[in-house]
């Protein structure tokens, strides 16, 4: 063989084994090879069309990076016209959808449907010819969009090149969208930049699929899901749409997770309410859900009306961001005495709550979205985190609009108020002087996480401290009956109810006392490991910052803290006060690591799980001393299986390694924790 067919056959095998290592990547969820070795083969593909550029194709994996800039997107007609969907808001109209399909159909029979998460991203059309991809275009107006291929081949789970039986042309529908993991990291390197943030996933998906040097879409994490054929020849369709999708999976080609086959609207409702409750664990932003009549035949019968099918239906979920008006801005003081800028909002209905107030972080924040009193903004409420402030409509500016305005002294205790240099925090200077902080100290020590105190709340810290009953935590345990019962809105029941809780929280674990306390950057993970190193409190009270960063989780910063605090007088005393008041807690044996109930294990993970993102999960499985693998393979010696499990768990299951779910991953991190 001549060197010249030697090389061409190399570069051949080479995009075959990396196209096979992307399908085995992001299409099964199931990598046989380490990064590194990824790196090494794409690397080597790269050099040799550096030398021999006759031999790069336009499905070459290389070309994912992006080509030079063009100066406008060219326009692309499609095919079929890409449709829209219609909505529905309530079940009611969902019901309503569901009657007019039986009407149409003039059948009482329960109707299939497909079930799918809606994605926040952008419709994006895909045409394949023999295999390769030639096109990628949005959706624009629905009959013609534009033609962004450069960029939608910058798209690492998008093939290049379809593999199986695939039509000589094919279509596909779908969206392209950024993992919210992605849209984090883009917005934190933007930030450290001090270049423009991103509002929303949906915003930044938008800007990086039509920018016109390509090289920068590149570097943007997108991903897409493909949720429809758009055009194929007759070799494509089958009798119902999900076994069309099961089809495109077969190419190569990823569809969109977490889909159902139900039956009937009631089905529909379970699907969404189930969505709902995981949607804050998912790693992409979705705002509802999609249904679809399964059965191609019927989808044929009921046909469109004006620009959407009359066979599916986007239901959606209450909006989580609205507009309205901040009427004023104040600043709360926090435990630590840190100040933040709380806006009080012209009252809106966001997802069906009335919010009132919205946080707007800290000062460096409100320079960057250019916040000002009187300004019209968007308000998101998602799930149970603090309603933000997310952008101003500066269309909307009114002309007498106020500056926010940084106190220059606490508006609790009037102490000064200090800006470190290069921290984005403003604190007030008066400490346990403070009332505020002193309230916030006393709802901390008192929280369920910490020495879970029942029926101490915010209400009652704030009149313990008001009252002059309560000055400091240790004081809560010199309280009496009578001086208590004399509480307004408080009678002698509740009086007793409150000792009798105080009582019972003197039993309890090191980690929730050292939580407790209330030391800065010491949260409940920390807690449990300065426990699980030191085994006792003294010795963490003595530790020298060395000795504290020999802890897994402490750093130079959270050691500094720590330090400080028990280096405090005051802290000491009320510790020893604590103390003698009867707080105790079981006697620590030191942990073995060989004793962990994972040591040795190679656990591997699969599926989604509900209660945790997948990194949480890792922290977890390590802690439990378990080394955590991307494959299975012979030496992994435990799977745990999230829902939609794939490819991963027929392979564990073949081999015969033990699986266990959610729920027993679970106990098994209740029981590690339960110091
Ligand atoms: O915009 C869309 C999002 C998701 C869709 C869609 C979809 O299915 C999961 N399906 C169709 C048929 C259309 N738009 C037109």
């Amino acid at each position: 063989m001549s060197v010249d067919s030697k090389i061409k056959e190399r570069v051949e095998e080479l995009k075959k084994i990396i196209q096979e290592h992307n399908y085995n990547y992001y299409i099964l969820d199931n990598p046989t090879i380490p990064d590194s070795e990824y790196d090494r083969l794409f690397r080597e593909l790269q050099t040799v069309e550096a030398q021999h550029p006759e031999l790069k194709t336009p499905d070459s994996p290389t070309q994912r990076v992006g080509a030079l800039p063009q100066t406008a997107f060219k326009t692309v007609s499609h095919i079929i016209p890409m449709l829209s969907l219609n909505n529905a808001f309530t079940d009611e109209e969902l019901e309503a959808f569901d009657r007019r399909i039986h009407e149409k159909l003039q059948s009482q029979e329960t109707i299939e449907y497909v079930c799918e998460p809606k994605l926040d991203g952008l419709a994006i059309s895909i045409l394949y010819e023999n295999g390769i991809l030639v096109r990628g275009a949005t959706r624009g107006d629905g009959s013609t969009g534009e033609d962004i291929t450069q960029n939608i081949k910058t798209i690492k789970n998008v093939p290049l090149k379809l593999r199986g039986d695939f039509p000589s042309t094919l279509e596909i529908r779908g969206e392209v969208f950024l993992p919210k993991a992605g849209f984090n990291a883009l917005n934190a390197a933007a930030k450290k930049l001090g270049t423009k943030q991103f509002a929303n996933p949906r915003n930044a998906a938008a800007g990086s699929v039509r920018q016109l040097d390509s090289r920068i879409t590149a570097q943007r994490p997108l991903a897409f899901y493909c949720y429809d054929i758009g055009k194929g020849d007759e070799t494509v369709s089958t009798s119902s749409h999900s076994k069309d999708l099961e089809k495109i999976k077969t190419w190569g080609i990823p569809t969109v997770p977490l889909l159902s086959v139900v039956q009937g609207y009631q089905g529909c409702l379970e699907y969404y309410k189930q969505i709902q409750i995981q949607r804050n664990q998912l790693p992409f932003e979705i705002d509802g859900v999609v249904y679809k009549v399964n059965q191609k035949v019927l989808q044929e019968q009921l046909g469109f009306i004006s620009r959407a099918p009359r066979w599916a239906i986007a239901h959606k979920f209450p909006a989580q961001e609205e507009l309205t008006i901040i009427r004023d801005v104040e600043f709360q003081v926090g435990r630590t005495g840190a100040l933040t800028p709380v806006a009080r909002l012209e009252p809106v209905a966001v997802g069906g709550v009335t919010v009132s107030n919205a946080t707007l972080h800290n000062m460096d924040e409100i320079e960057r979205k250019d916040i000002r009193i009187g300004d019209t903004v968007i308000v998101r409420r998602a799930g149970d985190v603090i309603p933000e402030v997310m952008s101003v409509i500066k269309e909307r500016r009114p002309h007498d609009t106020k500056p926010i305005v940084l106190p220059s002294k606490c508006p609790v205790c009037q102490s000064a108020v200090v800006r470190i240099e290069g921290e984005a925090v403003a604190r007030c200077t008066g400490g346990l002087f403070c009332p505020a902080q002193r309230k916030e100290t006393i709802k901390h020590f008192a929280s369920r996480q910490a020495m879970d105190i029942e029926g101490l709340g915010n209400k009652l810290a704030e009149q313990l401290i008001d009252s002059g009953l309560v000055q400091h935590v240790d004081d809560l345990y010199k309280l009496t009956l009578d001086p208590l019962a004399n509480l307004e809105r408080f009678a002698e029941k509740s009086a007793q109810n409150l000792l009798d809780a105080l009582e019972k929280s003197k039993s309890t674990t090191l980690p929730r006392f050292l939580l407790a306390l209330g030391i800065r950057e010491v949260g409940e993970a920390t807690a449990l490991a300065l426990t699980k190193h030191f085994t006792a409190l003294e010795p963490i009270m003595e530790a020298s910052e060395e000795a504290l960063q020999e802890v897994p989780d402490v750093g130079p910063v959270v050691a500094k803290h720590i330090i400080a605090f028990f280096k405090e007088p005051h802290n000491q005393r009320v510790i020893r006060s604590l103390l003698d008041a009867g707080i105790h807690w079981p006697a620590i044996k030191k942990t073995d690591p060989s004793k962990l109930s994972l040591s040795g294990e190679i656990v591997v993970l699969t599926g989604t799980l509900q209660s945790m993102s997948r990194d949480e999960a890792k922290k977890e499985l390590v802690a439990l001393g378990a080394k955590v693998s991307g494959s299975v393979s012979p030496n992994t010696t435990l799977v745990i299986e999230g829902a939609e499990a794939g490819s991963k768990l027929n392979k564990a299951q073949a081999l015969g390694i033990k699986v266990i779910d959610e729920d027993a991953f679970l106990k098994l991190i209740k029981r590690e924790h339960s110091l």
